[in-house]
């Protein structure tokens, strides 16, 4: 406690009261919130957050055995941030799964000890409510212990207007037809300014909101992104962190927050540069502090490389995402280094332990499948860590 008043001392006031704040778990505001974006160094958010994360989680570093499906590439809809989908003129471009296409991959995981699908792809006419319905029907059929974690309020958004049935009856027949939880996309940056920008006309900020609501009102769980390192200024960030926090106040079935770094290979918004780690790390560092009610921060490795997945977990990340293949071709399409994004889960038990924290590995409710305090792996030569090259002096 002395060393932690020191410390406090030599912090402007701003950082002082905030420091003050955590350690007293009170929630810090909107204005401490941009204080951390414009002023607060890394080292000192990342105190903060390493306090709160092991304070929530001790060393503990959940990941779960998934893979995705992605039905299509081809989408009406044209981010300027997405190097994944082609526009319906270039259909013939991108690939368009058909119901029997989709569960033939689905079969291919029949003896794989995954727990979980990600289900989520561009947005096309012919995927509507009954395909969707009939797809998760026939998953659950197939296999029921297998999570389906499928689709975002873009695609819902699409699909129950193109039916004309509300947010609510919609909902309840996903539900019905076996969906389990919604992932986090989709959200990219709600402020109208930025989204008018980067998202055109797909499903607003509040859109997005509502439909998580409506989810959670129905017993659902959900997560949550924020696409961010592009044309968003630090009130963008806020405002959308902001509301996200007040609608977890009001209906909790947030589990996890993903921020998500834009990636510039192949898009219209090739021209910006890509922020540095230091900003990666400070906006999980600050998301951890500022979420106070969201109980994982989770860094996606795929998109933001194992090097700094690992780095992560020193600044508020307790989450890993999953041991997926190399199904998933959004990052890579998209400029991540991860190439072929695709780890063993003894690769990720030793790539966590590397950085002494603990692997747990978890269903897509956090409930614990294998905690690996006393299981050890046969050495495949990796390492848990990437080697650097080596520069010749
Ligand atoms: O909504 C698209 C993002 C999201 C780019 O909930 C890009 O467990 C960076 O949400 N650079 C989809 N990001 C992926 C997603 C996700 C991933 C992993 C786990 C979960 C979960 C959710 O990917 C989109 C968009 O925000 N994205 N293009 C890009 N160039
Ligand atoms: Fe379509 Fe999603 Fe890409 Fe936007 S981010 S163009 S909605 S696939």
């Amino acid at each position: 406690m002395e060393l932690q008043n020191e410390i406090l001392e030599d912090l402007s006031p701003e950082a002082q009261r905030i420091a003050e704040k955590v350690y007293s778990d009170q929630r810090i505001s909107d204005e401490d919130c941009h204080y951390l974006y414009e002023k607060g160094d890394l080292s000192f958010a990342g105190t903060l957050a390493n306090y709160i994360r092991e304070k929530k989680h001790g060393d503990k570093t959940y990941f779960n055995r998934n893979f995705h499906v992605e039905p299509t590439n081809v989408c009406i809809y044209s981010c300027s941030f997405c190097s994944y989908s082609r526009l319906i003129k270039a259909r013939d471009q991108g690939w368009e799964y058909s119901h029997d296409e989709i569960m033939e991959i689905i079969r291919k995981y029949d003896d794989q000890p995954v727990t979980e699908v990600h289900i989520v792809g561009g947005v096309l006419p012919q995927y509507d409510v009954s395909f969707y319905e009939r797809l998760f029907r026939e998953i659950k059929q197939h296999r029921p212990d297998l999570h389906v974690k499928a689709l975002t309020p873009v695609e819902y958004h699409y699909i129950f207007k193109k039916e004309k049935i509300s947010y609510e009856e919609g909902m309840r027949r996903m539900k019905e037809a076996g969906l389990d939880s919604m992932p986090g996309g989709g959200a990219e940056i709600f402020h109208p300014e930025v989204r008018a920008q980067i998202a055109g006309d797909k499903c607003t900020g509040d859109q997005w909101l509502r439909i998580h609501e409506i989810w959670h009102e129905l017993g659902g769980r959900s997560n949550a992104t924020m696409l961010y390192g592009h044309i968003e200024k630090a009130e963008h960030r806020v405002d959308h962190l902001r509301q996200l926090r007040m609608l977890q106040d009001k209906s909790q079935g947030f589990q996890t927050f993903i921020p998500l770094k834009f990636r510039n290979k192949d898009n219209e918004m090739s021209h910006l540069a890509e922020v540095s780690v230091i900003e990666d790390l400070k906006n999980y560092a600050i998301s951890r502090i500022y979420l106070d009610n969201f109980d994982h921060i989770k860094a996606y490795w795929p998109m933001i490389g194992r090097t700094v997945a690992q780095l992560s977990l020193a600044f508020g990340v307790d989450d890993l995402d999953g041991t997926i293949d190399d199904t998933t071709k959004i990052y890579s399409m998209a400029g991540s280094e991860e190439q072929n994004p695709s780890l063993s889960t003894a690769q990720l038990v030793k790539l966590i332990r590397a950085v002494n924290r603990t692997p747990v590995e978890r269903d897509t409710l956090y409930n614990v499948v294998n905690d690996f305090s006393e299981e050890d792996f046969e050495d495949d030569g990796f390492r848990g860590y990437i080697d650097l090259p080596v520069v010749n002096q």
